[in-house]
């Protein structure tokens, strides 16, 4: 089967130009015992959206900017690799559009910058506390600075107010960022499309995600499940069943690690479990996953993109000090959106949600 992927890009500064990409893609019969779509395509790497620069998949080292570009398609989403995970069950067939991913988690250099563009914008404060905060619309906390005396954590990122600019630690640039808040993830994703000229699939004045739009957002959590697998079929980590702690990825260690220093997903995505846990734009319900039963699977679900309301967003993929378990693709977890905790990042998604979803035939899971 043929499938293909647009991707719409604009660059900013006066100029808009448009290019599509069509990523000619083709999906292997799916011979593993459950129905999980295998994907068989091999992702389209930009240095960013913005630039429109295909990298025919070869991930540069400073190209931190790097979208994956994934087709839609379909596959098992929750605990399909059996461990009783608080929410996973019952599994439930997934179909999501083709959007972009992230390669690598926001880094502390690209927090920093795009602050910056918000700070000389006016659109964020730096508060007495040493606080990152929104300034327009409902304010809201973002993310704390080294030096805030509320601060119980190491954080690389910090303010110099003589200079009014933000500084990152000699040597950690190109770490995740962390101890920000689910706000302060949707800020940055809002003000990059500013930024760069991308369309606003996020305003912070509702902190509400406008998925009919193209530009930079946070992954529903269906969408971050779908890039974790990377391809693999029911799996419980990126690269299969197991996991060594430090070696696949970074996590139950005494700090976080650069990213991209571990080996990729099948997707070519870095870090997705491990180093910092990843703000998805879902609220959270642990009976997300109820409905209809047929053949032992949930309900199929198109775009799922959680509850309409609730009290804590998603999570997802464990950070570097938590347990191996912790770090599996299928793994749900939840924080307060205003939570400012070590070891919570972003990683960002890119494009509108659309009906480019997979039509292959799913056959009923192996038991
Ligand atoms: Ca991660």
């Amino acid at each position: 089967m043929e499938q293909s992927a647009t991707f719409r890009t604009r660059i900013a500064a006066s100029m808009l130009v448009c290019g599509f990409l069509f990523a000619g893609c083709t999906l292997a019969p799916d011979r593993s015992e459950s129905i999980e779509k295998k994907s068989s395509f091999a992702p389209l790497v930009y240095d960013s959206p913005a630039s429109g620069i295909l990298r025919d998949g070869k991930a540069l080292p400073d190209a931190q900017d790097s979208m994956i570009v994934l087709s839609g398609g379909k596959y098992l989403q929750g605990d399909v690799a059996g461990g009783s995970l608080f929410g996973a069950t019952p599994v439930r067939e997934v179909h999501v559009g083709s959007f972009s991913i992230g390669m690598y988690e926001v880094t502390c250099g690209q927090f920093a910058a795009v602050m910056q563009w918000a700070l000389d914008n006016e659109k964020v404060i730096v508060t007495a506390d040493k606080i990152i905060r929104t300034s327009v619309g409902d304010s809201q906390d973002l993310c704390m600075l080294k030096s805030s005396p509320s601060n119980y954590y190491y954080s690389a990122l910090d303010f110099d107010e003589s200079a009014g600019s933000f500084v990152v630690d000699r040597g950690r640039e190109s770490f995740p960022v962390e101890i920000v808040s689910w706000h302060g993830a949707m800020a940055y994703a809002a003000f990059k499309n500013a930024m760069e000229g991308f369309e606003k699939a996020v305003d912070i004045s509702t902190w509400r995600i406008n998925f009919s739009k193209n530009g930079y957002r946070l992954p529903t959590e269906a969408e971050w499940e779908y890039a974790a697998r990377g391809g693999l079929s029911g799996k419980k980590y990126p690269n299969g069943n197991t996991l060594v702690a430090g070696e696949d990825a970074q996590n139950s260690g005494i700090e976080p690690a650069a990213v991209g220093s571990h080996k990729p997903n099948g997707y070519g995505i870095h870090d997705m479990v491990g180093n910092t846990w990843e703000w998805c734009w879902d609220w959270f319900a642990e009976k997300e996953y109820d409905g209809r039963i047929r053949d032992g699977i949930g309900e199929s679900v198109t775009n799922p993109s959680g509850p309409v309301s609730g009290a804590e967003r998603v999570i997802r993929g464990g950070g570097w000090y938590d347990a191996t378990s912790t770090c599996r693709v299928d793994f749900r977890s939840k924080a307060v959106p205003s939570a400012l905790e070590e070891a919570f990042g972003i990683r960002l998604a890119f494009g509108a949600v659309n009906a480019d979803v997979s039509v292959t035939t799913v056959r009923p899971l192996a038991r």
